[in-house]
């Protein structure tokens, strides 16, 4: 039932690789620009970026089709960005202007794109979980063979209701992914702290669930793992649980004290275990290309990141009308 640590390297073309190169560096030097936004006062309330995590979703998208869907938490910038969203309309809602995903009214942890089939950005712990096994029960329904990817922390996965999902999921077949993004803290909580049994994908036994744990710092082995995992839903075998091991680099969002874990903890993981150096080794080394076009290649995502903080700045905050557009209730407004 359940397999060992995932080991397996797929072969690799020069194209592949560097589409993962680009797929990463984007959503690291928009984070970075994100970060900077928030700091001139351009984003308010929370942020939380995914610096350190990109090779997740960069490696899980690679085994994705057009059509599957996904669902994650708030920390979700880089989900959106790797599913295709423009990242003009995703940096235009963080700053709350009218180009935005959600026409400014949602923010960093409100934003979705049925035609990209991201269901959100969600800033209660967990809540995707289930949310992601209703996708998923759609498809089961309506006999489409799509997978959904229910992307969630090692902190939301001792919540109660991931252990409910499970258990439906399992019962109904579901083709749903669980992604379990192991960075080692829920907030400034160590998974050593808050949690008995760690292997977090070793519970999905007690359902039987398959599962297994990923090397979330290798783009190529979670593309492995995720083709794998797609493969078994897609089949008709139920979900399959991925518990990624990952590494966040920047605080639990921009306002975290960061006193639970030493800079020299941070660093050692930034120097021997980047995702997207490790990729631009293997270019490097297989002589794919040259260091002059990596460069180009940055320069090219950083005027990408560039125009959308442009775009951002510029685009119009929403009008007052818009207080009373995309709600439940049919209201006029009162002396606007
Ligand atoms: C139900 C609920 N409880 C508490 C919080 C406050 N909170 C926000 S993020 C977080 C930690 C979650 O950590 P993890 O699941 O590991 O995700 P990560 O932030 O590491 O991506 C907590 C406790 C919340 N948003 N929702
Ligand atoms: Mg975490």
């Amino acid at each position: 039932m359940a397999t060992r640590k995932s080991t397996a390297k797929p072969n690799i073309s020069k194209e592949e690789l560097l589409q993962y190169y680009r797929d990463m560096l984007l959503i690291r030097r928009f984070e970075e620009k994100a970060g900077q936004l928030y700091g001139m006062g351009l984003i308010g309330g929370f942020c939380h970026l995914y610096i350190g995590q990109e090779a997740v979703v960069v490696g899980l998208e690679a085994s994705a089709d057009e059509g599957d869907k996904r669902v994650t938490s708030y920390r979700d910038h880089g989900h959106m960005l790797a599913c295709g969203m423009d990242p003009k309309g995703v940096m235009a809602e963080l700053t709350g202007r009218d180009g935005g995903y959600s026409k400014g009214k949602g923010g960093s942890m409100h934003m979705f794109s049925k035609e990209k089939h991201f269901y959100g950005g969600h800033g209660i712990v967990a809540a995707q979980v289930p949310i992601g096994a209703g996708l998923a029960f759609s498809d089961m329904y309506k006999g489409t063979d799509r997978v959904t990817f229910i992307y969630f922390g090692d902190g939301a996965a001792n919540q109660g209701q991931v252990a409910e999902t499970y258990n439906m999921a399992e019962l109904w077949d579901l083709p749903a992914v669980f992604v379990i993004e192991n960075n080692q803290y829920a907030m400034g909580t160590s998974v050593k702290r808050a949690t008995k049994s760690p292997d977090f994908w070793e519970r999905g036994a007690a359902y039987g669930i398959e599962g297994e744990a990923v090397d979330g710092m290798d783009v190529l082995a979670v593309k492995a793992a995720g083709e794998k995992a797609v493969a078994h839903c897609r089949a008709g075998k139920g979900p399959y649980i991925l518990e990624i091991m990952t590494y966040r680099y920047r605080g639990h969002s921009m306002s975290d004290p960061a006193k639970y874990r030493s800079r020299e903890e941070v660093q050692k993981i930034r120097e021997e275990r980047d995702a997207i150096e490790h990729v631009r080794e293997l270019i490097l080394q297989g002589k794919h290309a040259s260091d002059d076009d990596l460069k180009a290649i940055d320069k090219d995502i950083k005027a990408v990141v560039n125009e959308a903080a442009e775009f951002a700045k510029e685009s119009p905050e929403p009008a007052l009308e818009e207080l009373y557009t995309d709600i439940y209730a049919d209201v006029a407004p009162q002396n606007a």
